[in-house]
């Protein structure tokens, strides 16, 4: 396709509803105003739609998001997150301070490489029976580190009054933390956040209860 051509197409974003990695780049999207075609990917069905050869070409992890985006295939949500702030308009999502970026990247990587990861589904198959209590576990580790550093940095948002990246990743991780029944109120700094977060446009159209791919009986 002649690149012109590629920079008006749509970015495809293969995903699931419920997959808080996906959720984060529904957020990126929907605070950006960019437009995209959704691929569910169910991570349930079929023993795991992103098991598949076919998916497996598109993003070797097995894992979603996958977004083809410009001609190239990116998957690792934060990946996607700051590429199309490099190249897309609208709020940033990284603060211009060098400060405020690495503020920003600590508590973006806390979730995203320090806890995420722990409650995967994958890694849960491999623990058994005692999954939810692993999960409980290294969500609560993940979140006692967490609330000091956002009392910290926290204005009206996770860094700052600015909207980043930061939020991003956190909304969907409380999601997580309530569905493994983890008392988030232990943590009143996010528990504020992620209160003035989900009144926002951008992360109620994009919640995991109104997906097009979201099963009628979790929908609202
Ligand atoms: N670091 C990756 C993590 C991706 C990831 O863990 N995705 C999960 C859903 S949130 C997944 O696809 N899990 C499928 C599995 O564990 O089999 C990212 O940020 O995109």
């Amino acid at each position: 396709m002649h690149v012109s051509l590629l920079l008006l197409a749509k970015p495809v974003l293969h995903g699931y509803f419920r997959s808080s990695c996906s959720w984060r780049v529904r957020i990126a999207f929907a605070l950006k105003g960019i437009e995209y075609d959704p691929v569910p990917v169910n991570l349930i069905q079929d023993g795991g739609q992103q098991l598949s050869e076919q998916y497996k070409k598109l993003n070797p992890m097995q894992q979603v998001p996958s977004v083809e985006i410009d001609g190239i295939t990116v998957s690792q949500s934060l990946a996607v997150i700051q590429y199309v702030d490099e190249t897309r308009p609208g709020p940033r999502l990284l603060p211009a301070d060098p400060k405020g970026r690495a503020q920003v990247r600590m508590i973006s990587d806390l979730i995203a490489s320090g806890i995420q990861p722990l409650q995967n589904l994958h890694v849960l198959q491999k623990i058994g029976a005692e999954k939810a209590q692993w999960a409980q576990h290294f969500i609560e580790r993940g979140f006692q580190a967490l609330e000091p550093i956002l009392k910290q940095t926290a204005g009206k948002y996770c860094v700052g009054d600015e909207i980043s990246m930061a939020d991003i990743c956190l909304v969907p991780q409380v999601y997580n933390a309530e569905r493994f029944k983890v008392d988030v109120g232990q943590y009143p700094t996010i528990k504020r956040l992620n209160r003035t977060l989900l009144e926002m446009e951008a992360f109620k159209v994009t919640h995991p209860s109104c997906q097009p791919d979201t099963p009628a009986d979790l929908r609202s």
